[in-house]
């Protein structure tokens, strides 16, 4: 986290941008505060990323907000094939080259995933081991374009927010896991009573344990990686000040 920071501070000054990436479904949540001190003159390009998680309308409205602030905003799904060119196209249209640029932002939001489909082949190789320590690296591609690589994460400013957890960027801790449950079962239908809405749902996947009774803990399991997966449709956490 501190490496990172100095690293951001450091090489602000030489890049064109700063790339940063948040979830689609919370953007405002999973943006990095302090990074707004850090990145000095630097524009920013805010990604939503997962935008095939999230409220088609929620987005279009935040798109709508930053856009309004004049900050240069795109929704992404970075697993997608087309996402590189969405993302090439709109920094060349609101950039001038060299197109000197870094990825940033909370853990588990796609970072990665971009990173290596902006790069392509020219993609570096990740330490294979835990503790393989690397430092920057920029990655040269025709046309103008450097990437710069950037070692560790940033850790999020409001780890206790359950919103993190729900989203991914924070761990959920396996005493937590049936609050997690109720909370996502709530957000993915508002108004239900989650607790025997979601063991219902368990009991009609067959999570049982012996004598029948429905085994909590795996279902709740069930229920947080089926919202990670978008299996209950999509939905957003989080809309702009101004309201859809
Ligand atoms: N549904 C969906 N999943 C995505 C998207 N982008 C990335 N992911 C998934 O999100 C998870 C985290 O992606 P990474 O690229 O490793 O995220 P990161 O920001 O580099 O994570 P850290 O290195 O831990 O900070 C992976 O399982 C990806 O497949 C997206 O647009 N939609
Ligand atoms: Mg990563």
């Amino acid at each position: 986290m501190i490496a990172t920071q100095k690293v951001i501070r450091e090489l602000a000054p030489y890049l064109t941008a700063f790339v940063e990436v948040v979830d689609a479904r919370a953007p405002e949540l999973t943006r990095h505060q302090p990074m707004d001190q850090w990145v000095g003159r630097a524009k920013r390009v805010v990604v939503l990323n997962k935008m095939e998680l999230a409220d088609a309308r929620a987005t279009e409205s935040w798109l709508d907000w930053y856009r309004r602030q004049g900050v240069i905003a795109v929704a992404l799904n970075a697993t997608a094939h087309q996402s590189e060119q969405q993302l090439r196209a709109v920094l060349k249209q609101s950039l001038d080259p060299p197109y000197r640029l870094a990825v940033v932002g909370l853990p588990n939001l796609g970072k990665s995933t971009l990173l290596n489909r902006m790069v392509g082949k020219h993609r570096v190789a990740t330490g294979a081991k835990p503790g393989v320590t690397r430092g920057p690296q920029w990655i040269r591609l025709p046309g103008g374009w450097e990437w710069l690589d950037l070692p560790g994460v940033v850790t999020p400013s409001k780890s206790k927010d359950w919103r993190l957890k729900l989203l991914g960027v924070v761990p959920v801790a396996a005493e937590e896991l049936e609050e997690m449950a109720d909370r996502a079962w709530q957000w993915m239908f508002p108004g239900a009573d989650a607790s025997a809405d979601w063991e219902a749902w368990g009991r009609s996947r067959g999570y049982l344990m012996a004598g029948g009774r429905v085994d909590a803990h795996r279902t709740a399991q069930a229920v947080l990686i089926a919202v990670r997966d978008g299996a209950f449709g999509r939905h957003s956490l989080e809309w702009p000040p101004h309201g859809p």
